[in-house]
């Protein structure tokens, strides 16, 4: 059965500028523990006092996911790894010639004798241990079985085959685990593929073919350079193709998200299963298509993981797009009608980018002739702002209240720091403030709560 360890606490954190609170890690590992990975790589305790107090914390729960920390090979990461409680240590040490002569200053030899003594010290402690040799892919094969047996030997029951520098493609990489698999004495393979040439992922579906165990993920695919395989991608590429269905993947755009708004690295809306485009739909021929029936062009339906389709219109956009679209708003137009207002849709979006939802309506108002008030205008609405822990909550106050649009603010206690009204003419409008505020220097997050009505207290 296949499994999934994440290391976005890890491998995540390595990715340039991003960086987790203690807090934000606890939030990840338990959303992660109901995704159901059956690892949770917490950290690398030697990197810092913080990274060490988040992986004890996060054994402290006591969640279903086995909980990994990551060592280099040297007896005090091994004896922090044990201190913060973790399940078991996984220990790398590079095993390439080009590591091992440029960056350790070691022969083959003293690596395996290194490699050998510190699983054995660390399983000493009585920690499970999983060894990976850094840089397989560019090892000597014959070294590498050598190195890995020897690891086995020592008390690891994981082999961790890294594809460091992510140079593998999916048939070299079958062959590699396959051969290994056979040469390996009893072990667990884990596979940790990066993504340097967009292959991980793939990568990582071959090895398991080839008969690896573990395949290692991130949130959003996070990790050094380009990082390694999408937990989404992954859980959803097992699930539908390869009929492996023990992941829950309703919280898979909640991590996403989560990731998004703590780390600031944010996804691509190409960005397969999770990204924003992932389940819209733009020519005449797709639109039409999906509207009959969705499997014409959705490779699975959206809704397994809480999403909707998106049909966006534009001067691609068909008749049943358009006519959809003005059903949604409950407005009935003719044949004839219907006709004119796609071949205005179709000259507005030669002269622009991108056509609201106001703009449709309005061109079925001039050609229909009646007022059709479907969008609510003069909109008030509550904005909640969180800010980023280092930056005063007054200065982002006074950037707030240079906005025209807003008409108070207030500094709050809880799980917001601000809160802003907001008056617009239009939904455009807000769509727009809202994009502007996110701008302003150290505002984190924002959430906007539509004001439905409004009611004077007694005393006014
Ligand atoms: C690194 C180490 C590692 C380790 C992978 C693993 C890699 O170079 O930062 O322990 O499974 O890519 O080799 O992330
Ligand atoms: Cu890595």
């Amino acid at each position: 059965m296949t499994e999934i360890l994440d290391t976005t606490l890890r491998e995540g954190e390595q990715t340039p500028y991003v960086n987790f609170t203690i807090d934000e890690k606890i939030h990840i590992a338990r959303l992660l523990d109901q995704i159901g990975v059956d690892m949770i790589e917490a950290g690398d305790p030697s990197v810092s006092p913080n990274v060490a107090t988040a992986i004890q914390r996060i054994s402290a729960l006591k969640l279903k996911a086995e909980i990994v920390a990551h060592s280099i090979a040297a007896r005090s990461g091994i004896d922090k790894a044990k201190a913060c409680g973790a399940n078991r240590v996984a220990i790398f040490y590079a095993t390439s010639k080009i590591h091992l002569d440029a960056k350790l200053h070691k022969t083959q030899e003293q690596a395996i004798d290194i490699i050998a003594e510190h699983v054995a010290y660390a399983r000493s402690l009585g920690l499970k241990v999983r060894y990976t040799p850094e840089d397989a892919t560019r090892t000597d094969f014959e070294f590498l079985v050598r190195v890995c047996n020897a690891a086995i030997e020592a008390g690891a029951d994981r082999i961790s085959f890294a594809d460091t520098l992510g140079i593998m493609q999916p048939h070299i990489f079958y062959e590699r685990v396959r051969d290994l698999r056979a040469r390996l004495l009893p072990c667990k393979i884990d596979l940790h593929c990066h993504d340097d040439y967009g292959l991980a992922l793939a990568n990582g579906m071959a090895g398991i073919r080839a008969g690896a165990d573990c395949i290692h993920t991130t949130v959003n695919g996070m990790g050094e350079r380009t990082g390694i395989p999408d937990l989404a991608e992954t859980v959803v590429a097992f699930h539908n193709l390869e009929g492996v269905e023990k992941y829950n993947l309703e919280p898979l755009m909640t991590i996403s998200n989560y990731l998004e708004n703590v780390s600031g690295f944010f996804l691509a809306p190409n960005k397969p299963i999770t990204g924003q485009n992932a389940f819209s739909h733009k020519s005449g021929v797709h639109t039409n298509g999906i509207l009959k029936d969705p499997r014409t062009y959705e490779p699975f339906d959206p809704a397994i993981l809480g999403r909707e389709r998106k049909i966006v219109i534009d001067k691609y956009t068909g008749k049943r797009a358009v006519q959809s679209r003005l059903d949604e708003y409950g407005i009935v137009v003719s044949e004839a009608e219907l006709e004119v207002i796609v071949t205005r849709i179709k000259n507005m979006g030669d002269q622009r980018k991108q056509l609201f939802d106001t703009d449709i309506i309005e061109i079925a108002e001039q050609v229909t002739g009646r007022e059709l008030d479907v969008i609510p205008h003069d909109i008030n609405a509550l904005l909640m702002l969180e800010v980023e822990s280092h930056v005063y909550t007054t200065s982002v106050v006074r950037r707030l209240r240079g906005f025209t649009n807003v008409t108070q603010v207030y500094e709050i206690t809880g799980d917001y720091d601000i809160s802003a009204f907001v008056n617009v003419e239009n939904m455009i409008s807000l769509n727009n403030l809202i994009e502007e505020i996110r701008t302003v220097q150290g505002v984190k997050r924002t959430e906007t709560r539509m004001v439905l009505k409004k009611y004077n207290g007694n005393n006014k």
